[in-house]
């Protein structure tokens, strides 16, 4: 037999962890962990295998394709990209740079052909750029911009160092850690165990990583700004803060203290779920350890309170001396060093809107929950072709189910995407790019994000079919194509051949050479893409170090510890709660968040038959007493209804969950006519974001609340 293997990652999920692929022929025969991996160091979780899985994938589409009625036909490369340029730029033509829209999905972050896509999204001139960010981590940027100046600067949890690590609303020992790019969380939450440290989870559900804790803190979804303002007036009020660091760093402490001022556990305890006698322990334990942090994620970003959370968050780490010390909140120093200069990038908060005038634009995007709005409503601006890539829109963001229909609607579609999904299946055009394991890359962006600084090379495993094209060369011919050049026959071959020459793998070694580690200030012993080739783990750069001084992009070079807009904010919470209609009033009486499992990956890993087998994934998680007080038991089907729709999904229960809460998986629900994934289409499960309301969203960055919605569960009938 005439094996080979190839170390490179796995780019399914933000840990890229190390793997060894080996290789028959042209068969993937073994995917294993590298020990040799620098940040990974051996571990893999189980969709690691999926990257063979989705290499050899019949489903997998090879070709580009264009619509025909209801099926797809393929054509070829040119004859796609003559007619995609035809298409935009006419309608561009008739209605304007912003009548055409674009969604970048989650996976366009694992590769650095990103750079082509952002550069698409600059030559489209247009107001109409949505991506996953608006789901996602839009508020940790948002906090980050007004405390630090940079919304490029959000914190990283120094996990591996810590005394005492708290995490809220995030489960790494699944999810293995995102912005604090942690693989196999579950041993380096072990060993902070281990050394005698402790691990605190604030989470509605006893989660995996839950069970890994000193301490669980079942929270009320959306409870945890109360928590944190009650934390923050305990620390104040019995003077456990680092008054040191604060004044010598931080400015709005007086503001800060009055904002917290009422804010007794007393208050929080109802709201938070949480007693007032577990807040002022954990304010107290919190400020007694040698080093503590605060590491919250996407469980408390998906809320109406989402900014106001991780400014929180932030503020107590900050206050009790953990921010830019080890076992604290850092920041990296990624081989590009994008921290270093995320404060020179305008976020031009507010520089346009939706049409409806609700939604502001932050660094140049809406956020996604406007969408379908945007294509539907009739008048002037309104989105008429749609480019996605690498995003499944209709399974990941909320829009009342009015997507489909919107994209349906438009006049012009394209893709870019290796599967026919509930998003692309409406497209005219789909445009595969070559499968992961067929490209070479250096992610530079996950570096910016790590437990430690690294970069390391992903190999190629197979040689690109003669007719592939990878991400970055597709979107560059979109961008020749969508440009206004003149004498295009002549012009676009002369800029195909620029763009030909400026692979994104060219750029990295670029910015890699002015960088930090870099030969301009290393000189020879500086750092290389060929050195990192030929070093198959990666390249280890040592651990976080204190840097804040020097990126921080405040006018007074201070942390903003109490922005205006922030306490007004705090204000009115003492007014209103906002969360939502109330329970009881409409007949909702349960508050729905997410979970996800260690074998899905968002929506797209369904159609790898290792990754579903066994038993329903997508269930809805009820704890034992809701589940008696509706007569309903394990295993039957319910219907899960909103004010906003209605799915049916099986009911599991269990007394993970905390009661009057319920949890269901997003990504499912694949049963759609024309769905390319015959696997994932044969398999149960409902579209969750059917029953969130887009218009329930964090009020500053608009990202969707979809981690606390009431619903209703009723046996399906
Ligand atoms: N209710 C609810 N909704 C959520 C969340 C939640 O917790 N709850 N989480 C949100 C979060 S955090 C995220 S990041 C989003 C994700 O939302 P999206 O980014 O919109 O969706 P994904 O499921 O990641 O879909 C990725 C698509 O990209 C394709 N793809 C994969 N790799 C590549 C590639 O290399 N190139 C190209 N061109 N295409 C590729 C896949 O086939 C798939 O169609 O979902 C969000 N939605
Ligand atoms: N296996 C797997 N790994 C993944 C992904 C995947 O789909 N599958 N997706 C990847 C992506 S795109 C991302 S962004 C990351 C996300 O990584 P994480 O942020 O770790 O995401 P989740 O696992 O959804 O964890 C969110 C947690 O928040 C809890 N939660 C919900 N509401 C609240 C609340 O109000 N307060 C508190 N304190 N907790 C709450 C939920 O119960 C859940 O345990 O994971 C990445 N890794
Ligand atoms: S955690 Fe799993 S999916 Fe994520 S990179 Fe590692 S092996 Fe791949
Ligand atoms: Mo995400």
């Amino acid at each position: 037999m005439t094996t080979r293997i190839v170390s490179r990652q796995c780019t399914l999920c933000e840990a890229h962890c190390g793997i060894r692929v080996t290789v028959d022929g042209d068969r993937v025969i073994r995917i294993e962990g590298n020990p040799d991996d620098v940040l990974s160091q051996g571990y893999i979780c189980p969709k690691a295998t999926a990257m063979g899985a989705l290499h050899h994938d019949p489903d997998r589409l090879r070709t580009p394709v264009r619509r025909v009625g209801d099926r797809f036909e393929p054509i070829g490369w040119d004859e796609a990209f003559a007619e995609i340029g035809r298409r935009l730029r006419a309608i561009r033509r008739e209605s304007g740079p912003s009548s055409i829209g674009m969604y970048l999905g989650n996976p366009a972050a694992h590769s650095s052909s990103v750079l082509y896509g952002v550069l698409l999204r600059v030559v489209l001139l247009t107001r109409n750029f949505y991506s996953a960010s608006s789901i996602d981590q839009f508020p940790q940027e948002f906090a980050a911009w007004r405390m630090f100046g940079s919304n490029v600067l959000m914190p990283i949890a120094d996990i591996d160092r810590t005394d005492r690590l708290v995490i809220l609303g995030a489960n790494p020992a699944v999810s293995n850690g995102s912005v604090t790019t942690m693989p196999d969380a579950k041993q380096r939450i072990k060993n902070v165990r281990a050394r005698g440290g402790t691990v605190v989870v604030i989470d509605p559900r006893r989660t995996e990583t839950a069970r890994l804790a000193d301490q669980h803190i079942a929270v009320v979804p959306g409870g945890d700004v109360y928590l944190l303002l009650a934390v923050l007036h305990v620390l104040i009020a019995e003077n456990l803060c680092d008054e040191r660091a604060v004044r010598a760093r931080c400015s709005g402490w007086e503001e800060l203290r009055e904002t917290v001022a009422d804010c007794t556990p007393e208050w929080a305890a109802p709201y938070a779920g949480v007693d007032a006698d577990t807040i002022r322990c954990f304010a107290r334990d919190h400020a007694a350890a040698r080093s503590a942090v605060l590491y919250a994620r996407i469980g408390v970003c998906q809320q109406v309170t989402g900014t106001l959370t991780h400014w929180l968050v932030n503020t107590v780490n900050a206050v009790t001396g953990n921010l830019d010390r080890p076992g604290g909140q850092m920041f990296a120093t990624a081989p590009v060093d994008a921290t270093r200069f995320g404060k020179y990038l305008p976020v031009g908060y507010g520089a346009w809107t939706d049409r409806s005038g609700r939604y502001k634009s932050f660094r140049s995007e809406l956020p996604v929950a406007a969408l379908a709005d945007e294509i539907l409503t009739e008048g002037p601006g309104r989105i008429r072709a749609m480019i996605t890539y690498a995003g499944n829109p209709v399974l990941s963001t909320p829009q009342r189910g009015r997507l489909d229909a919107a994209l349906e609607s438009l006049d012009f579609f394209v893709a870019v995407d290796m599967y026919v999904t509930e998003t692309s299946r409406h497209a005219d055009i789909i445009l595969p790019p070559v499968s992961q394991l067929e490209r070479a890359d250096v992610n530079l962006l996950f570096p910016v994000f790590s437990v430690r600084n690294n970069l390391r090379y992903d190999a190629e495993v197979f040689a690109p079919p003669a007719d592939g094209l990878e991400d970055w060369q597709i979107l560059a011919r979109m961008i020749t194509e969508v440009l206004p050049l003149p004498a295009r026959r002549f012009t676009g071959r002369i800029l195909d051949a620029v763009f030909a020459r400026l692979s994104p793998m060219r750029l990295a070694a670029l910015g890699i050479a002015v960088g930090p580690y870099g030969i301009l200030r290393r000189g020879r012993a500086g750092l290389t893409i060929a050195k990192v080739r030929a070093t198959p783990g990666g390249v280890d750069l040592g651990p976080l170090r204190p840097r804040l001084r020097a990126l921080i992009g405040t006018r007074d070079r201070k942390v903003r510890l109490a922005p205006d807009d922030f306490r007004g904010a705090v204000r009115e919470l003492f007014a209103t709660r906002p969360d939502g209609p109330s329970a009881g009033t409409d007949g909702y009486d349960l508050r729905l968040i997410g979970r996800r499992h260690l074998r899905s990956n968002n929506s797209w890993l369904h159609n790898v038959p290792a990754m579903v087998k066994g038993r329903d994934r997508c269930t809805v998680l009820m704890h034992p007493s809701d589940a008696g007080a509706r007569g309903l038991t394990d295993g039957e089907p319910v219907r899960v209804s909103s004010g906003t729709g209605s799915i049916v999904v099986t009911l599991e229960v269990g007394d993970d969950i905390r009661p009057g809460t319920v949890a269901i998986p997003h990504g499912w629900g694949h049963r759609e006519p024309g769905v390319g994934w015959r696997v994932a289409a044969s398999l149960p499960g409902a579209n969750v974001n059917l029953l969130h309301d887009p218009a329930l969203v964090d009020p500053f960055s608009g990202t969707a609340a979809v981690n606390n919605t009431w619903v209703r569960v009723t046996g399906a009938e």
